[in-house]
């Protein structure tokens, strides 16, 4: 039999499209809720180095959309792990973002009880980007702890700074922030 998972995960891709709204360039690939499933998906999906740049690939619990408008994810905010050119080859991106998916959907973050809606990866000309995305944006401790077991368990660089900012600042032009954290 298939192997289930600790919950069910959706993959959703964004590609930029001029004259429609972000929003609705925003589409679902489909849900999953075994390893063997997860895999097709996997096998089936070209790797995020291949994305043309602006496009996403985002991997988020069932019933969560990608936006910061969605119920789960509005208090919360992301880590962003920023990958330039120079220092990160294409392998080093789709390997990070495919160890970051067997994480998540394992359940190796499960002791951040909660704090994980999802991740995504950025494919952006100057720097590609792979973010965590959390429910609350409240207890810097909590989302520290978060910041630093991804790090660790992705295997990212120790001195990489990353970086945490929540979604009301992301979506608002204002330059006043209410949390940012660097680990
Ligand atoms: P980004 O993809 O987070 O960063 O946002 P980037 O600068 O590396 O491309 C780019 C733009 O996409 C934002 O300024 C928004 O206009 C739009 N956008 C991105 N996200 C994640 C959202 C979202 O969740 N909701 C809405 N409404 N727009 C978004």
């Amino acid at each position: 039999g298939k192997h289930p998972l600790g919950c069910s995960w959706s993959l959703w891709y964004f590609s930029r499209n001029l004259g429609s709204t972000w929003d609705t360039c925003l589409k679902k690939i489909g849900t999953f809720t075994t390893i063997e499933d997860f895999w097709s998906y996997f096998n089936h999906l070209q790797p995020p180095s291949l994305m043309k740049p602006g496009c996403d690939l985002c991997l988020f619990k069932e019933g969560i959309r990608p936006a910061w408008e969605d119920p789960a994810n509005k208090r919360g905010g992301r880590w962003d792990i920023n990958l330039d050119k120079s220092n990160f080859s294409t392998s080093n991106l789709d390997d990070y973002w495919m160890k970051l998916s067997m994480d998540l959907i394992g359940g190796r973050f499960d002791e951040q009880d909660g704090l994980i809606n999802g991740a995504m990866v950025n494919r952006r000309d100057r720097a590609n980007r792979i973010s965590i995305w959390t429910s609350a944006s409240h207890d810097r401790e909590r989302l520290a702890r978060l910041g630093k077991t991804v790090k660790d368990f992705v295997g990212f660089p120790i001195n990489l700074k990353i970086y945490f900012r929540t979604h009301q600042d992301c979506s608002s032009n204002s330059s006043s922030q209410t949390i940012s954290i660097t680990i």
